[in-house]
Order: C-alpha cells, then structure tokens, then sequence
C-alpha cells in the first residue's frame, strides 16, 4: 500500500501553497504521487463540494452538511483514494476527516460520536499515515485568504466558529501524535516549508538521507 498524506488548517493558512511543495519534495525522492482534495476529487465529489460551498443553500441543516462531506468522501475513496493506495501511490489530499471533526465537530458543535461512527462506515481502518495540521490564528489565516474571491458559505462564518475549528484541530494532534503533527504556519513561507521537510523525516514518509539532501 502507498502512503496517505492530508493536510489540514483554517482557511488562509497555506494548504494549497505547501501542497505543491510537499509533492515536488516527494517526488524528488521517488514517490509516485496523486494529489487530490476534499470535498472533490471526482466527478460527483466536485458536484457535492459545489451544493456545499455555494450560496444557493444558506440555510443547509448541520446533518445534511455533515452526510454530504462524507457521501463524497465514500466516492473518493472507492474512485481515487483506494486505488491509488492499492497501486502503491502516494496520495497527497488537502483536506480528509480532521476537517470533518474539526468544522462539523468543533465549529457546528456536532457530535463527535456520530462522526466516528460515519468514519469507521466509509473507512472501515483506514485513517491517513500522516496528517499535518497548518497551524495560526484566525486573524492571520483570514487576512492572507481576506485577498480573494468571495467568501463561501462555510467562510462567511464568525470568527468564533474558526476559533473553535482551529482548538478542534489543536485536540486532535494532541490525542493522535504518532499520526497528526502540527506546524506553526503564522511564520513566514521558508520557515514552515522547513519545519514540514522535518517532519515528513520524522514521520519516516521521507528518508533522512533525503532531507540532508535537500537541505543541502
Ligand atoms: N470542509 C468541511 O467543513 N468539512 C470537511 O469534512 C471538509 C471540508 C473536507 C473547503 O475549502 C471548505 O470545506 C473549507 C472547510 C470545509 N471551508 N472553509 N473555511 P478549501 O479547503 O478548498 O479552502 P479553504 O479552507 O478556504 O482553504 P484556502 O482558503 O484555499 O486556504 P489555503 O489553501 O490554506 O491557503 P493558500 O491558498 O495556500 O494561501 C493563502 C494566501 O496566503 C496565499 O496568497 C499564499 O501565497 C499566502 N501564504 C501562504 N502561506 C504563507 C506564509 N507562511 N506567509 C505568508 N503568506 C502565506
């Protein structure tokens, strides 16, 4: 099986930019990678991430928003996640369950037991290798994302509900260490790169012998 890498945090705090640099980092040490994203990453994933993000449904109930993340979660595993594993890729995706326990548990208030339950359904015992949580304020997360598009639906929420996502993020590193690590990413684009490169070592996705190469 190949390794299943997620990367998780607020919004703003870097996924999308050290997603890239993760991938360029792996595969110069020979990984075959496929990188993919929640809620998406097939055809009717996208579709559901569409009806979840836009503002066509505002009033979208809690437990229809929590079902649809993981109806196309069950998608992405059957069509991408899995086969890619099977085949000895490593899969690299912004976004998995951290962020169902995170927004849904922490931010919605959500019952935690009703997502471990979803989670042990659609993933039977797979849980990723090795997540890493991006970690800042929300007022700096929100300033770098505040240049864009738009907010979304989920966005468009108060600062309360993302101080709760992130302490949900900060729990679960701390109930999970041999899986979830966490990266300070208020500091500056080198600096968290740096402290990602360490921590793919430690986490053995990345051999020492790469690092001492890279860092060269
Ligand atoms: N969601 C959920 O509720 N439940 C679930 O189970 C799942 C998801 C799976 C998906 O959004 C939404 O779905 C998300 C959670 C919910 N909603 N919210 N909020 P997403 O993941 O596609 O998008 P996002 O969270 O809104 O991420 P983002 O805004 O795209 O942010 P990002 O990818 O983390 O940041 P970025 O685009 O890489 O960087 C933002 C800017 O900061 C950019 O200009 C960078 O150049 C800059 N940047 C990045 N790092 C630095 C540093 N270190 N210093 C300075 N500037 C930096």
């Amino acid at each position: 099986m190949g390794k299943f890498i997620t990367l998780e945090g607020i919004e703003g705090v870097g996924k999308t930019s050290n997603l890239r640099f993760i991938k360029e980092l792996l595969e110069a040490s020979g990984h075959d990678c496929v990188v993919t994203r929640e809620p998406g990453g097939t055809n009717l994933g996208e579709a559901l991430r569409g009806l979840l993000l836009s503002h066509s449904d505002e009033n979208m109930s809690e437990d229809a928003e929590l079902l649809l993340m993981f109806a196309a979660r069950a998608e992405h595993l059957a069509k991408v996640i899995l086969p890619a594993l099977e085949k000895g890729q490593t899969v690299l995706c912004d976004r998995f369950t951290e962020a169902t326990y995170a927004y849904q548990g922490g931010g919605r208030q959500l019952d935690t037991d009703s997502i471990s339950d979803l989670e042990d359904w659609v993933q039977g015992e797979l849980r990723p290798d090795m997540t890493i949580i991006l970690d800042a304020p929300v007022e700096v997360g929100r300033a770098r994302a505040s240049s864009r598009s738009e907010p979304d639906r989920i966005e468009k929420e108060q600062d309360e509900f993302f101080q709760r996502v992130r302490a949900a993020y900060i729990d679960l590193a701390e109930h999970y260490p041999h899986r979830i690590c966490l990266v300070d990413a208020s500091v500056g684009i080198e600096e968290v790169q740096h402290q990602i490169l360490e921590k793919l070592s430690e986490f053995d996705i990345l051999e020492p012998q790469s690092l001492s190469d890279i860092e060269a």
